[in-house]
C-alpha cells in the first residue's frame, strides 16, 4: 500500500522530520516560502494530510475548494485558532493539537516576559550594548518588586497552573484567576491559587495579569479598552497567549496613558506585524512568539503531531483529536 501523501508546511526539528519521511510520503515547504490560502487550497486537493503552524491561516475560504483529498490537520501546536474547525469539520477533515508537552516552556516564557518587564531587563541590556552605562547608581533603572506581588491569571488550564505554580511557590506571590468553568478549589491551592468569580474581580486585584485562554472568535479582545482601564493603575500585562485576546491598539493607549505600567508580549494581533508604536516603548518587552520554542518542547510537539497522524491513517483514534 502507498504511503499517505503528507505536506509539511515549515521545517521541523531533523529528528521529527526523519520520523515522518519513514513513515510517510513526505514534502517539506521551505521555511521562507510561507504558504498564502490559495496554496493552501490547493494542498488540500492533494496531501492526504497536511501539518500546519499557527503561521498558516486556515479560513472558511481555504476549505471551499472542489475536490478535497485532505483527511487530517496535524496542528504543530496546542492552539488551533488559525484554523477554522467548523469548516474543516463540515468537509469531514479530522483536526489534532499538542497539548502537555509545551506546558512548562511557555511557563517559563510568561516568568521571563513577567520577570524582565518589571526589572527592566530589556531596558537594561539594549543600554549596556549601547556604551550608554555611566556606572552603578541607587536611581539607575530602578524597576518593581515582583515577590509578594499579586498575579492574576486569566485561563486556568495547564499553562494557566503551570505558571502559579512558579510564581506562588517560587516568588511567594498571591495568585488569583478567572477560568470559565469551577476548578475544585483543593486542585487550585496544589498551584497556590484560588479562583474569583469574575475578569474585573482578578482585573482589580493583581499587580500582573497574565493572559493564558484560547485565542479565536470567543476571547477576542478580551482585554479591551474597558477591562484594561479597569487594572490596578500601573500594574503589568503579560501575553503568552493569542495576540487577539487584547485589543492592541487599547494596550497601546493604557501604556501611553501610564494606566499600565508595562507589558510582556509574545504573541500579536497580526504577527509577524508588531506596531511601531509598542516598539519603540521602553516599558515593554517584545518576544517573536518563543513560548514553545526550545529543542526539547519542539521535537516533543512534533513528535506528537507523528503519533496523531499515525495512529489516524492506521486506523486509531488519534489521541489529541479536537476535530
Ligand atoms: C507554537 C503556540 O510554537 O502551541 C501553540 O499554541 O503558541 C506555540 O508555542 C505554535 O503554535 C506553532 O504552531
Amino acid at each position: 500500500m502507498s504511503k499517505p501523501r503528507i505536506l509539511v508546511t515549515r521545517r521541523w526539528p531533523a529528528a521529527v522530520e526523519a520520523v515522518l519521511a519513514e513513515r510517510f510520503d513526505v514534502t517539506l515547504n521551505s521555511d521562507d516560502l510561507p504558504l498564502g490560502e490559495n496554496e493552501l487550497r490547493l494542498a488540500l486537493s492533494i496531501y492526504d494530510a497536511v501539518l500546519p503552524t499557527v503561521s498558516d491561516r486556515l479560513p472558511a475560504a481555504v476549505f471551499e475548494g472542489a475536490s478535497i483529498v485532505t483527511k487530517i490537520l496535524g496542528n504543530f501546536g496546542v492552539g488551533y485558532n488559525h484554523i477554522d474547525v467548523a469548516a474543516a469539520r463540515a468537509k469531514g477533515i479530522a483536526v489534532t493539537n499538542t497539548p502537555g508537552v509545551l506546558t512548562d516552556c511557555t511557563a517559563d516564557i510568561a516568568l521571563l516576559l513577567l520577570l524582565s518587564v518589571a526589572r527592566r531587563g530589556g531596558e537594561g541590556e539594549r543600554q549596556l550594548r549601547a556604551g550608554e552605562w555611566k556606572g552603578w547608581c541607587p536611581t539607575h533603572l530602578v524597576g518593581t518588586k515582583v515577590s509578594g506581588k499579586t498575579l492574576g491569571i486569566i485561563g486556568f488550564g495547564r499553562i494557566g497552573r503551570a505558571f502559579a505554580q512558579r510564581c506562588h511557590f517560587g516568588f511567594g506571590m498571591d495568585v488569583v484567576f478567572f477560568n470559565r468553568s469551577p476548578v475544585d478549589p483543593e486542585e487550585a491551592a496544589r498551584y497556590g491559587a484560588r479562583q474569583l468569580s469574575t475578569v474585573e474581580d482578578v482585573l482589580a486585584a493583581a499587580d500582573f495579569v497574565s493572559l493564558h485562554c484560547p485565542g479565536g472568535a470567543e476571547n477576542r479582545h478580551l482585554m479591551n479598552a474597558a477591562r484594561l482601564a479597569t487594572m490596578k493603575p500601573g500594574a503589568f500585562l503579560i501575553n503568552t497567549a493569542r495576540g487577539d485576546v487584547i485589543d492592541e491598539s487599547a494596550l497601546i493607549a493604557a501604556l501611553e496613558s501610564g494606566t499600565l505600567r508595562g507589558a510582556g508580549l509574545d504573541v500579536y494581533e497580526a504577527e509577524p506585524h508588531v506596531p511601531e508604536a509598542l516598539r519603540r516603548m521602553e516599558n515593554v518587552v517584545l518576544l517573536p512568539h518563543l513560548g514553545s520554542a526550545t529543542e526539547e518542547t519542539r521535537t516533543a510537539m512534533g513528535m506528537k503531531v507523528v503519533e496523531n497522524v499515525t495512529a489516524f491513517f492506521e486506523g486509531r483514534e488519534a489521541p489529541d483529536r479536537v476535530v
